[in-house]
């Protein structure tokens, strides 16, 4: 078969970021690798203390089990485990989890000499979760800053956060992340629709249409067509761009601005050149 003697070929030795060897072989389909243990041991462990915070929480209910990060007046200290500890550690695993998850990304694209792109990009979202729970609560001083984990809690922490800065939409970066998401989803729209448009015939029989069907549709349609490739990089900056700018808008939230955020724009009443008399 045509992949597996793709496969064949790719599936040597090389390309580990450490311990040579080690673990350097796959089971099944999965590559294992020194990383894919890792990421095992921290997603079991991390998974088993969830487990039991949830234990010793009052339900069991799916929805609203809460393991809640450290009260504010522990600072940046530990807690212990049943008052927040292990919300700590579970936030120790789950870094240890995904960063283990992006390592073992970059070794399969070393075996397969590709870029880095899928492993940078998953690390946009690595940075964004490390943003909530690490780099915000280390600015504000208290671990308690962290967003709690369980599935009701996490979008309480949300909406009260929200609501701290009176109107969240006022953001600045928030604005411009929700452009950006927007956008994603509107080049994810037309790409998707394009390439099933122009491989889908009309008529049965008729010929799977080329790419410069769909160069044509887009000059005919916006009198631009960015092309096959190019839209992929737009999707990708798009969808990174949309990352950063919701970590950078939570981030700021708290650390640099502590009023509600519609306040933020009084710079614009406050600018000298109304009072020019
Ligand atoms: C596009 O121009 C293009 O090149 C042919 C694609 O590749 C198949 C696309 O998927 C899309 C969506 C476009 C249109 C994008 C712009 C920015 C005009």
């Amino acid at each position: 078969m045509a992949l597996l003697s793709f496969e064949r070929k790719y599936r040597v030795r090389g390309g580990t970021l450490i311990g040579g060897d080690l673990f350097d072989f796959w089971v099944g389909p999965f590559y294992v690798g020194f990383f894919g243990v890792t990421s095992v041991f921290f997603a079991v462990l991390g998974t088993a203390l969830i487990v039991w915070g949830a234990a010793l929480g009052p339900t069991w209910n799916l929805w609203q089990i809460n393991i809640a990060p450290p009260d504010l007046s522990y600072g940046l200290w530990l807690a212990p485990l049943a008052d927040g500890g292990l919300w700590q550690i579970i936030t120790l695993c789950a870094i240890g989890a995904f960063v283990s998850w992006a390592l073992r990304e970059v070794e399969i694209c070393n075996k397969l000499g590709m870029g880095y792109h899928v492993p940078i990009a998953f690390g946009f979202a690595i940075f964004a979760y490390v943003t909530l729970v690490v780099f915000r609560p280390l600015a504000l001083g208290a671990w308690g800053h962290g967003f709690p984990y369980g599935i009701m809690s996490h979008l309480d922490w949300v909406s009260n956060v929200g609501y701290q800065f009176l109107h969240f939409h006022y953001n600045p970066a928030h604005m411009i992340g929700i452009t950006l998401f927007f956008t994603t989803t509107l080049a994810l729209a037309m790409h998707g629709s394009i390439i099933l448009s122009a491989t889908n015939p009309h008529e049965k029989g008729d010929m799977v249409k080329s790419s410069e069907h769909e160069n044509t549709f887009f000059r005919d349609i916006v009198g631009y067509s960015i092309g096959g490739l190019g839209i992929h990089r737009l999707g990708l900056i798009l969808a990174l761009s949309a990352v950063f700018w919701s970590a950078v808008c939570i981030f700021i939230s708290g650390p640099l601005w502590t009023e509600g955020w519609p306040e933020w724009w009084n710079w614009w009443l406050e600018l000298p050149i109304w009072s020019l008399t």
